[in-house]
């Protein structure tokens, strides 16, 4: 079969719905774009583990602890998945880390702000992991198999997540002066950055059109933001909340909420490096993956003496 018949075929199958699975041939580009993508996405959960996991010794009680705590290790287990995923495909974890490590990899932009209070961690819930919601139930109908089967779970657990985060902020938002201000503070900052997430504009996204086509993504990133500003503006009007956005307005032409332009540059510095804390979370990646060199030797050195043992 020639290589053209071999791509009119493996786009058939996608036409079809059939899911492509990790031993069916696949063209390199769909390969080098689930790679892409699925790391891009492991280190976006393992690096969001660090503004959260900051707040797990100053939880203001203990509930509030063990809410935090199992989000954060939630997050652990879908970078586990996903690092999986990105394995099926042929490409080591070793090496993909070793990407992440040496900036050459990108995560999600929104982990370079900090969590600069309390209500900061009841806010990432909600519009942090909301976003990413929205983001992640099409990815349940991605056409790689794996990947398309890790996001069952890992969709279960988000909205967890997001429900965590909106319920302490209903706590705040009906507490004291204070605790409401703190709350406004957060969405002021977090806003912005959220709605970055779902990446640039559909005229500036480079992967989308091939993308949509391979059925990877089912809607473009406009598509979706729109999605979580019309599912959120809602919900911020139950909280008392006001989005820091004054051309925020129903559209009942639309059917939809306008809103402003994104500041791109802002957007465009983030990702490449220059965000407020780019360099302080790599920094941790690398240090906790030097702290447990240890740990991987002694495992390894554990096993080789067991599979001798097994063997004699
Ligand atoms: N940040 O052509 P485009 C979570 C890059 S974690 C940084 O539209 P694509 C959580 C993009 O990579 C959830 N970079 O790309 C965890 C590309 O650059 P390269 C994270 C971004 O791939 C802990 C270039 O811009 N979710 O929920 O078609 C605690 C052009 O973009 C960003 C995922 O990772 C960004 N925001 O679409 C709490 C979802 N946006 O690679 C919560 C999976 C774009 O050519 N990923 N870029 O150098 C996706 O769905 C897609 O990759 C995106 C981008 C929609 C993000």
């Amino acid at each position: 079969m020639t290589q053209a018949e071999k791509e009119l075929r493996f786009q058939e199958k996608i036409d079809r719905e059939i899911k492509i699975e990790p031993n069916d041939w696949m063209p390199d580009e769909y390969r080098q774009t689930l790679v892409r993508q699925i790391s891009q996405h492991a280190h976006s959960e393992v690096v969001g583990m660090l503004p959260e996991g900051n707040w797990i010794t100053r939880a203001p009680n203990l509930r509030r602890k063990a809410v935090l705590l199992a989000k954060v290790q939630d997050e652990a287990g879908h970078g586990l998945y996903l690092y999986s995923a990105v394995e099926t495909l042929g490409t080591s974890r070793e090496q993909t880390i070793d990407d992440l490590h040496s900036g050459k990899a990108k995560y999600s932009s929104i982990f370079n702000y900090p969590a600069l209070t309390w209500a900061d961690i009841g806010t990432i819930g909600w519009l942090v992991d909301g976003a990413a919601i929205m983001n992640q139930v099409a990815l349940c109908r991605t056409s790689y198999g794996p990947y398309a089967r890790a996001m069952v779970k890992i969709c279960k657990e988000e909205s967890f997540h997001q429900r965590q985060g909106y319920e302490s902020l209903i706590k705040l938002c009906n507490g004291t002066p204070q605790q409401k201000a703190m709350a406004q503070d957060a969405m002021n900052r977090f806003w912005w950055p959220a709605l970055m997430m779902f990446g640039p504009s559909d005229a500036e996204s480079t992967h989308s059109d091939q993308s949509i086509k391979w059925k990877i993504k089912r809607f473009t990133n406009d598509e979706l933001r729109q999605s979580f500003v019309d599912a959120t503006v809602p919900q911020a009007e139950i909280l008392g909340l006001t989005i820091p956005d004054s051309n925020l307005k129903w559209n009942e032409e639309r059917g939809h909420y306008d809103f402003s332009e994104i500041d791109w540059n802002e957007f465009w510095q983030v990702v490449k490096g220059n965000g407020p804390c780019n360099k302080e979370r790599l920094a941790a990646r690398v240090k906790a993956k030097e702290e447990g060199a240890w740990v991987r030797e002694a495992a390894s050195a554990f096993a080789k003496k067991r599979a001798m043992k097994k063997s004699a």
